[in-house]
């Protein structure tokens, strides 16, 4: 499927890629820099491993201490062992758009308004706030395929196929 073009060929793609998010991603950051508020515990204007730690499990999802290690490490660019804004910034982008980890992290992400189901609309504004353009024409094509039977959205199931489909 071509919309997934960045995804599977990260490389030959960057310049692509940093267009649209140029043209796009404004409102997304602006949801990027909530989400770094909430993870900025202390609202000193950066995110240290235990503030990592602490909203993860807050959030529900698993996270070990080597991980919330690892991923200061990847992406502290000025070592500091603390990740500013533009270093979380690219922390969140790499982790919902990375198949590795468990979609459930995507899943709550999409689900803009916690309802337990994404619409169509949440997966296209979710898609576009983590780089990956898609016209809403395309996702009304492939998104209603994967709606919970007798419903317009999907569950936590049909999210996961979906995005398995997309992904090979
Ligand atoms: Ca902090
Ligand atoms: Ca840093
Ligand atoms: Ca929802």
């Amino acid at each position: 499927m071509t919309f997934w073009c960045c995804k599977a060929k990260p490389n030959a793609d960057k310049s692509d890629k940093r267009k649209s998010s140029v043209k796009s991603n404004q409102a997304c950051m602006a949801e990027i820099k909530d989400l770094f508020d909430l993870f900025d515990q202390d609202h000193n204007g950066v995110v240290t491993k235990d503030e990592i730690l602490r909203t993860f499990t807050s959030l529900r999802l698993p996270i070990t201490e080597q991980h919330a290690e690892k991923l200061i490490k990847e992406f502290d660019r000025n070592g500091d062992d603390e990740l500013e804004f533009m270093e979380f910034v690219s922390l969140i982008r790499k982790y919902l758009s990375d198949t590795d980890y468990p979609t459930q992290g995507m899943f709550k992400y999409f689900d803009r308004d916690g309802d337990g189901y994404i619409t169509l609309d949440e997966f296209v504004k979710s898609m576009r706030c983590v780089g990956v353009h898609i016209s809403e024409k395309e996702a009304a094509e492939v998104v209603p395929k994967y709606y919970t039977p007798g419903t317009d959205k999907m569950d936590y199931n049909n999210f996961n196929k979906l995005m398995k489909n997309l992904m090979l």
